[in-house]
């Protein structure tokens, strides 16, 4: 049971990757072999500045740290200090069909109306995500809602792959870890939008880095609409502003929707509002103050990529060489 998931080095880590992701990540490292990957090529598939995409990564690795993966317990590196990612990607690339990647709704919402000046990269994305994946081997991708259709292509890949080259135990079919309270947060600012690191707006985002007061800062900004909180779940039917922050305060606080209605449901946000920044800072703030004193000392970053990604090569690299012998390359 192999466990492999990422974060790309686009922006501060925010909620929706801490809650979606990181949070499913420490309580993995205690039962799974775990590999967590700053996806620095994912990254580079729109434009990075180069010297912010190395502090970025820096950033990735210790928002891991911050919020709780041990380096001694799970394998932490950067996906580019792993040749074999790319290697796999390319045979993987020859496996994939075209049909399956126009159905990815991700391109198109990433690549807008101008597709055509979109990179290579970014259509190609989720055959390299499935080359993460299978170059270990993982059985289990612990990600938010958002990759769900990304995971069913690998799914699919490592299904192709096995049947066409007649070696049908090869690639084991990756399990998606999708559920729990947290799988898709929403923007602060439109309860319609996913709340993504890349948002050109800072208030649409809660940053892990974000200290206490910018925090409740905020969440008190957060846009809703004028109604009470409704005391049963169909009442948040058609008010995604609402039912973002009631989910937001249940992943937060380990209740389900329906007992943070029965807590706050006929309470105005005048209420709602305070006690959600509360239990944010109480979560969030520590993780932030942390971040901050691990991204003060690169030096103790570097070795920790570095040293990860020798050990994620010592697993991914024998792999790789199976499937070079598998499709007829000399190995
Ligand atoms: N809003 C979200 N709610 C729940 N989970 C989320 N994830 C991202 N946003 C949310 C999960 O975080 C993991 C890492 O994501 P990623 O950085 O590889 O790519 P992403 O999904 O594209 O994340 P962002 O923040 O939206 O980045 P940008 O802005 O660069 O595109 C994944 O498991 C994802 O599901």
């Amino acid at each position: 049971m192999r466990v492999l998931s990422g974060i790309q080095p686009s922006g501060d880590m925010q909620l929706g990757n801490y809650l979606g992701a990181i949070r499913k990540f420490v309580d993995l490292q205690h039962q799974y072999d775990c590999n967590f990957c700053v996806v620095d090529m994912h990254a580079i598939t729109v434009w990075q500045d180069p010297v912010k995409l190395r502090e970025q990564t820096f950033h990735i690795a210790a928002a891991y740290i911050a919020a709780g993966v041990d380096p001694e317990k799970a394998v932490i590196f950067h996906q580019s200090g792993v040749r074999a990612h790319a290697e796999l990607a390319w045979i993987l690339n020859c496996v994939a069909r075209l049909g399956w990647l126009d159905r990815m709704t991700q391109f198109k919402d990433k690549a807008g109306k101008d597709k055509e000046r979109a990179s290579v990269g970014l259509y190609t994305y989720p055959v390299l995500q499935a080359a993460d994946i299978l170059v270990y081997k993982a059985t289990h991708v612990p990600v938010g809602e958002d990759q769900k259709q990304h995971l069913e292509l690998s799914r699919d890949i490592a299904g192709k792959f096995n049947h066409d080259f007649k070696t049908p135990d090869f690639f084991p079919l990756p399990e998606p870890l999708i559920k729990g309270p947290g799988a898709r947060i929403m923007s602060l600012r439109d309860g319609t939008a996913k709340m993504s690191k890349s948002d050109p707006s800072a208030n649409a985002c809660i940053y892990l880095k974000d200290d206490a007061d910018l925090i409740a800062k905020k969440i008190k900004k957060a846009k809703t609409d004028p109604e009470p909180l409704p005391t049963e779940l169909d009442g948040l039917t058609d008010r995604p502003e609402a039912k973002n922050l009631v989910g937001i305060y249940g992943a937060l606080s380990g209740k389900s929707d329906e007992d943070v209605l029965s807590e706050f449901g006929g309470q105005g946000f005048g209420v709602f509002k305070p006690a959600l920044a509360e239990l944010a800072v109480e979560k969030i703030a520590p993780i932030g103050t942390e971040l901050r004193r691990l991204e003060d000392d690169p030096t103790y970053l570097a070795g920790i990529l570095e040293k990860g990604a020798e050990k994620a090569a010592a697993i991914a690299d024998p792999i790789v060489r199976d499937v070079k012998e598998i499709v007829g390359f000399l190995v």
